[in-house]
């Protein structure tokens, strides 16, 4: 088979499977734990440079970075459906991906991990509150970008949405006040209606 992922779908490798699954894509799934050692041993750090996942490998090409595999996924195998044709709405899904990884992803995880994912005794809820008050310009912006509209680029769902969507994953966003963003909570809702969303989050439990 050409093309397997690495990672399993408690990491960030979620958002390729989630990518797979829209695609249709026949390919092998290697569920790696993000915390397995074999990750930092010579023969993975030559697929995924700095020893994390997802990877993705495709006939001997291989590519870390979640979103940058994504973008991959769905050009060569969307083109036309969940990667636009024309150069600029392409140029806008690169745009949304660069923006939501700088944007929004380092605050989400602040939130994340202080209000969740680590032990009671190491949270510290000043980081976690200045990551939720970073998020508002972000989150304001895409409100914005929302409003009269379905989907962030065209009028269909592509790779955008995708990779968004992802970051906003709803395991993250539950620990963040989103009251006053309906645009976002909608949009949010309708990404993870999706068959292919469905079916990578229950991968995942
Ligand atoms: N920006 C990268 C982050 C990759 C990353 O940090 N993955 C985590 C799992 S979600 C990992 O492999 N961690 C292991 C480590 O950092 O040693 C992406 O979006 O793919």
């Amino acid at each position: 088979m050409a093309l397997t992922l690495y990672g399993w779908a408690r990491s960030r490798a979620r958002r390729c499977i989630w990518m797979l699954k829209e695609l249709g894509t026949p390919f092998v799934h290697e569920p790696i734990s993000h915390l397995d050692p074999k990750l930092k041993e010579p023969e993975f750090l030559k697929i995924s440079p700095q020893g994390t996942v997802p990877v993705l490998v495709d006939d001997g090409f291989a590519i870390d970075e979640s979103l940058a595999i994504n973008l991959y996924l769905a050009k060569k195998y969307g083109l036309g459906t969940l990667y636009p044709e024309r150069l600029s709405e392409e140029a806008m899904c690169w745009r949304w991906a660069l923006w939501a990884q700088l944007e929004m992803e380092a605050h989400l995880t602040a939130v994340f991990h202080h209000r969740f994912l680590k032990p009671e005794t190491e949270r510290d809820e000043a980081q976690a509150a200045a990551g939720e008050a970073g998020l508002q310009r972000p989150l304001a912006a895409l409100e914005q970008a929302l409003e009269g509209r379905s989907w962030l680029v065209g009028h269909r769902f592509t790779v955008a949405d995708l990779n968004v969507a992802a970051i906003l994953a709803p395991n993250r966003i539950e620990h963040i006040r989103l009251g006053k963003y309906d645009n976002v909570r909608a949009w949010v809702a309708r990404c993870y209606q999706r068959p292919a969303a469905i079916e990578a989050l229950k991968m995942a439990s």
